[in-house]
């Protein structure tokens, strides 16, 4: 059934160093899976974490080396199964692996959809909208670059939401840094700040009041992914949304941080959840919870950063729209027709499938 399983690794430099508590990126590695079936479909995913290991416990040489070794053989073993029951054999077989079992499902059901002539969107219960609102990640490191950045991104109806990545300074620095650019953009652009993890409970209950007194929007991942309770006290103790990222690592841990009310949004990432189906579970305990959604990003290219729009069109409550912006941070692209980044969204394709095109010789280009 599957004639080829291939992972490529695919280098491209950013746009401008991009600064995070956790790594500053000058590059990003793409991890690109293609899947070819023996009756001539091809399949794309994409497995791209960020900083090597410094962000998650897959890392680009890793995802390569675990598809090659277990994951193809297996995959090319199994005969006349449909993608869920290829799923029920990979989980009952492989553990974690959540970026790779996210980018080989997306593939199997790139191939399903182009089969049925859908969209991918459909085969996941179907779209509620056409396009998805997409923000801007602040992180050159310099306030007066940011702030120029931002104006220039909401002149030219690119983005009119952003987020600034902070934590790596004194939170007294970072305070000072975000509200200079709330202060520079004005009161009707939303401001949001991911912290990535960085701060104790006690550094988050000073930086999150002043944030929050400031006109701050939301604090994404403020403490350490093991720390719900700390969380989960936050949440209650202010107005302001706090949102779970790295905390939440599919619908397992949706469920225990809806349970504990550890978080007011959820920032739903399809490689962290494991899969495109496990991320639409995550919004669905989301729902059930009364808890908001944003559709989050590991930075990943065109495939990605598609297979993931395809998830968030289905989303009845995309409160604070996405962070899909990853192709518009990388130099180069690897598509024969761009994304389509229009008055301050990503317009989902209609073709089947992911509705992307790749340029294998771009890719060529790039490879690793
Ligand atoms: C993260 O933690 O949210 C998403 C956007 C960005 O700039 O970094 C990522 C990771
Ligand atoms: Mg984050």
């Amino acid at each position: 059934m599957y004639k080829s399983i291939e992972t490529l690794l695919v280098e491209i430099p950013t746009i401008r160093p991009h600064k995070m508590a956790v790594a500053t990126m000058q590059t990003q590695t793409l991890v690109l899976i293609k899947i070819t079936t023996e009756d001539g479909f091809i399949g794309w995913g994409e497995a791209t974490t960020i900083g090597g290991l410094g962000y998650g416990e897959e890392s680009p040489e890793s995802v390569k080396i675990n598809i090659e070794t277990y994951f193809a053989p297996l995959l090319k073993s199994l005969k006349g199964l449909n993608v869920a029951q290829t799923f029920q054999v990979i989980k009952k077989n492989i553990n974690g692996n959540r970026f790779a079992k996210c980018a080989i499902q997306t593939a199997l059901l790139d191939i399903q959809a182009q089969r049925l002539s859908l969209p991918l969107s459909e085969v996941l219960g179907g779209r509620i909208r056409n396009s998805v609102p997409v923000l801007w990640v602040l992180a050159s490191g310099d306030t007066t670059k940011d702030i120029a950045e931002a104006q220039q991104m909401i002149a030219t109806k690119r983005h009119n939401i952003f987020k600034l990545k902070i934590g790596s300074r004194p939170v007294q620095e970072d305070v000072e840094h975000v509200l200079a650019i709330k202060k520079a953009l004005g009161a009707d652009i939303s401001i949001r700040v991911d912290v990535n993890r960085a701060w104790s409970e006690l550094e988050a209950i000073k930086g999150i009041q002043a944030l929050q007194d400031g006109g701050v929007d939301l604090i994404e991942q403020p403490c350490a992914i093991e720390n719900i309770d700390a969380m989960q006290r936050l949440t209650h103790r202010f107005d302001i949304a706090i949102m779970a990222d790295e905390s939440l690592m599919g619908p397992d841990s949706a469920y225990r941080l809806a349970k504990r009310n550890a978080a007011s949004v959820f920032a739903v990432k399809v490689a962290q959840s494991g899969g495109l189906v496990e991320a639409s579970e995550v919004g669905k305990i989301a729902k059930l919870a009364g808890i908001d959604l944003y559709g989050g990003t590991m930075l990943e290219g065109p495939v990605g950063t598609m297979a993931s729009a395809q998830v968030f069109s289905t989303f009845h409550n995309l409160a604070y729209g996405t962070e899909l912006f990853g192709p518009l941070l990388l130099t180069k692209d690897i598509l024969k027709t761009p994304l389509q980044y229009q008055d301050f969204e990503l317009v989902l394709p209609t073709a089947p499938g992911l509705g992307i095109e790749l340029d294998l010789d771009k890719i060529e280009n790039l490879r690793r």
